[in-house]
């Protein structure tokens, strides 16, 4: 916990939210500027910033709570389904990990989240796969 972090005040209870989730370890709580309304953040307990500080404890407490919530947003909600996703540093605009778990509907007007898409010219993709594997083996 910092003093300074926004979603630790929200775990803490000093900082309004609405709670939709708590567990030993993982908080959820409506995102205030939603995507689509039940649009909700999943936070660990302890302070860490992205999913590289993510202790391997915390990972199944944090996306099995995802997953929960993915499946409530579809059951309870009506939702067909959900987009999941955590920015970490690059628009990160809480420095506290949080996963996002959108409700999605087809014709819900979210086109693949807006993202530019790019092609591998050729021999580019065995490139990048290459340096991947050699810093996973890293
Ligand atoms: P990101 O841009 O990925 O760091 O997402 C941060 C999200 O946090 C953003 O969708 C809006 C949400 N948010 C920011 N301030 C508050 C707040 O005070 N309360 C709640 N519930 N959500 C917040």
């Amino acid at each position: 916990m910092t003093s300074e972090c926004l979603f630790c005040g929200i775990i803490a209870g000093t900082t309004p939210a609405t709670i939709v989730l708590e567990t030993d370890d993982v908080v959820g709580f409506l995102d205030v500027r939603p995507v689509f309304k039940g649009h909700t953040l999943l936070v660990p307990r302890e302070h860490v910033v992205t999913l590289s500080d993510l202790p391997e404890s915390l990972i199944v407490p944090l996306f099995s709570s995802a997953q929960r919530v993915a499946d409530a947003i579809t059951s309870g909600l009506g939702a067909q389904g959900t987009f999941v996703a955590m920015n970490n540093v690059v628009s990160q605009s809480v420095a506290h990990l949080h996963v996002h778990v959108v409700p999605r509907t087809k014709g819900d007007g979210l086109r693949g989240f807006f993202w530019p898409r790019t092609k591998y010219a050729d021999g580019e993709a065995e490139e990048y796969a290459a340096k991947l594997r050699a810093a996973l083996e890293a």
